[in-house]
């Protein structure tokens, strides 16, 4: 044999032996525990670390924009009943963009229905059995009061109040 053929196989033996060394060690490790348990698969190893999500996709994008500009064009209907002195209900809950209609109903009495917000916005003042309508966007989050504003403050005073809720 000359030089290179004893080389060449001094390297495959070395290989050989590295190779039946590292799958004895790994079936020691596996014998060490518990020998009759069945080892997690490769697949099961990786399902079972944490998994950082996948960045959205363009199509996911312009679906989440669209449900959200679907949801700004909402639009809530709300009967209001009011008498001396209430309002009911007097507790609207509404989201942010949402195209609210408030329709006022007067079962007894002089009323109307105000808010201080949304540039002073305020039905007519009508008698009992009539009704009047008000529209607006909830454009801005918060709780806004509504009230009667008739008799220079004494309709509110006497709790004719409502708020609405803006989230
Ligand atoms: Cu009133």
């Amino acid at each position: 044999m000359d030089k290179k053929t004893v080389l060449l196989i001094s390297i495959i033996v070395v290989l050989a032996v590295a190779l039946v060394y590292s799958v004895s060690a790994r079936n020691n490790a596996k014998t060490g525990g518990t020998s009759s348990a069945v080892q997690p698969t490769a697949m099961t190893d990786n399902f079972m670390k944490p998994h950082i999500p996948a960045e959205l996709t363009d199509s996911q994008k312009a679906e989440l924009k669209a449900g959200a500009a679907d949801h700004s064009a909402t639009s809530l209907t709300f009967d209001v009943t009011g008498g001396s002195f209430y309002f009911a209900p007097n507790e609207i809950k509404v989201k942010q963009g949402d195209k609210v209609t408030i329709i006022f109903h007067n079962v007894g009495g002089t009323h109307n229905l105000t808010f201080t917000d949304f540039g002073g916005l305020a039905t007519k003042t009508i008698q009992r059995g009539q009704s009047d309508t008000i529209e607006f966007t909830a454009d801005k989050k918060g709780t806004y009061e509504f009230y009667c504003g008739v008799g220079g403050g004494f309709h509110r005073m006497m709790s004719q109040i409502g708020v609405l809720l803006v989230s």
